[in-house]
């Protein structure tokens, strides 16, 4: 081996063993990686996997003369439905470029402004929804976060409604995604020579694969029946312009939107409602914030300017967004052989995963790194972390693309449930995670009262 630390105490094939049946990888890296240090190696099914979370080793992967992002383990078997997609092209695939390229100028800021009367609509089914919940009956979280922010993906990028507020089951999409998700992130981890065990669940994947195209297909057909060529949203820039992508990588990306445009932002949001809920000071200094912008008003209809305004609350998805990133991790490797941290021999194109979960909790965060504190995120202590020690959304140019539009998004729908309601723990949560590749608090819910305006 690498002679890098293990986790202890664990028989090489017992560990094994366990983590075929264990569905929760990430979690497994969160409890088992602490205290191995800045970089460690574990064994999942005879394959060495190098984690790194240090912020220093971390600041060195993000070099990109040094280092680019590998598709690999899990995320590749995500190639089977998302192909050359922007999230799994590999970085010389000729697709990522071009749809990079064509596509960034919608995720800039100033495009956020043409997303956000969008955005706003559903956020206002979402209270609908939840006005009606309260206050006798409570609400499920991450489901009705997944409703809010797969329909705003399907809204601003393809101008195409999910209907999710109008459902009582999730749209079928849904679905078929989380099970597919779960299929690649478990796939990876089989014993050898065991296919036909899984050929069940194989057939439904070919199934949950098949039913994800079939609404790719309507998203296109609906567009191009309506004969729409001048909307320039996701969907019209790729169909309408010269030297875009083919059909078939239009799919991809298609399909690459609605899942990472939503699943994450879902989490986020869900995480953040529940870490409000427990703690009162942090929930009374948002409902401060946003009562200064809203306050006098029954049904406040945000302004694209009051986002920015909304400082406390983005505080408080960062810090959300710092213990539980909701990707949780992503891949780097070497672009030639090198040696990382003066001291650890790094091979070129060897997968070194980089574990946003663990880097979060580096003692460059202080000595409390569990407690969750938005103060983190005021300016003063930004100031004073180095850099690259925050990574929810990736780095360099396979960062996150459609991170400004997470935030925009996210902030709205948070800003706007704090002023409307007192949120309830009535269950006494105790914080779960789901994990699908992406990570969720499992089972939450939560009671609902309205407030008055200034309450
Ligand atoms: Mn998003 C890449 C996290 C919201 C579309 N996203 C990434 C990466 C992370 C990430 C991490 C890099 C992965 C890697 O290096 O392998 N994304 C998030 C989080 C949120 C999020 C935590 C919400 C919170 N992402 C969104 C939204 C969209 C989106 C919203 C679209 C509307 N993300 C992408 C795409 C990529 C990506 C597309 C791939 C970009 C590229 O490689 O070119």
């Amino acid at each position: 081996g690498s002679g890098l630390p293990h986790p202890p105490g664990r028989l090489p094939l017992l560990g094994d063993v366990a983590e075929l049946r264990g569905n929760r990888p990430f979690q497994r890296i969160v409890d088992e990686g602490r205290g191995l240090g800045p970089i460690f190696t574990r064994k999942v099914l005879g394959t060495e996997i190098t984690v790194v979370s240090g912020a220093d080793l971390v600041a060195e992967l993000a070099d990109e003369q040094r280092f680019s992002k590998k598709v690999a383990g899990s995320l590749r078997e995500v190639r089977r439905f998302a192909g050359d997609g922007l999230f799994t092209a590999d970085n010389h695939e000729p697709n990522w470029a071009r749809a990079h390229d064509l596509l960034l100028p919608a995720f800039a800021m100033s495009s956020m402004r043409d997303y956000h009367p969008a955005m706003l609509s559903v956020a206002n089914k979402l209270l609908a929804r939840w006005d009606v919940a309260a206050p006798e009956s409570t609400v499920d979280v991450p489901g009705d976060m997944t409703r809010l922010t797969l329909d705003t993906i399907g809204l601003c990028g393809f101008g195409f409604d999910f209907e999710s507020f109008e459902r009582t089951e999730p749209h079928p999409f849904v679905e078929a995604m989380v099970r597919g998700l779960l299929h690649a992130q478990n796939r990876g981890r089989r014993l050898p020579g065991t296919t036909r065990l899984y050929r069940k669940r194989d057939d439904q994947h070919e199934r949950d694969i098949e039913l994800m195209s079939e609404v790719v297909d309507e998203v296109i057909r609906e567009r191009r029946a309506s004969g729409d060529t001048s909307t320039d949203d996701l969907l019209g820039l790729m169909l309408n312009s010269d030297g875009g992508p083919d059909e078939v990588n239009i799919r991809y990306q298609v399909i690459t939107f609605l899942i990472a445009g939503h699943e994450t932002t879902s989490g986020a949001l869900s995480f953040a409602l529940h870490y409000l809920a427990k703690h009162p000071a942090v929930l009374a200094r948002a409902q401060a914030e946003v009562d200064a912008l809203w306050g006098e008003e029954d049904d406040p209809q945000p302004r694209y300017e009051d986002i920015g305004k909304l400082r406390y609350v983005r505080q408080v998805l960062n810090e959300a967004l710092r213990l539980w990133p909701t990707a949780p991790g992503f891949t780097r490797a070497p672009i030639e052989d090198t040696v990382i941290g003066g001291r650890y021999p790094v091979a070129e194109g060897q997968p070194l995963l980089v574990s946003a979960s663990l880097l979060h909790r580096d003692p460059v965060w202080g000595d409390n790194v569990d407690n969750f504190d938005p103060e983190r995120f005021s300016p003063e202590q930004e100031k004073q972390r180095p850099p690259h020690a925050f990574k929810p959304f990736g780095t360099g140019e396979r960062e996150c693309i459609g991170r400004q539009f997470a935030l925009h998004e996210a902030t709205m729908v948070l800003g706007m449930l704090l002023h409307r309601y007192r949120l309830i723990d009535h269950a006494r949560y105790q914080l779960r995670i789901k994990q699908t590749l992406t990570i969720k608090p499992a089972e939450l819910t939560l009671g609902l009262v309205r407030r008055e305006p200034r309450e």
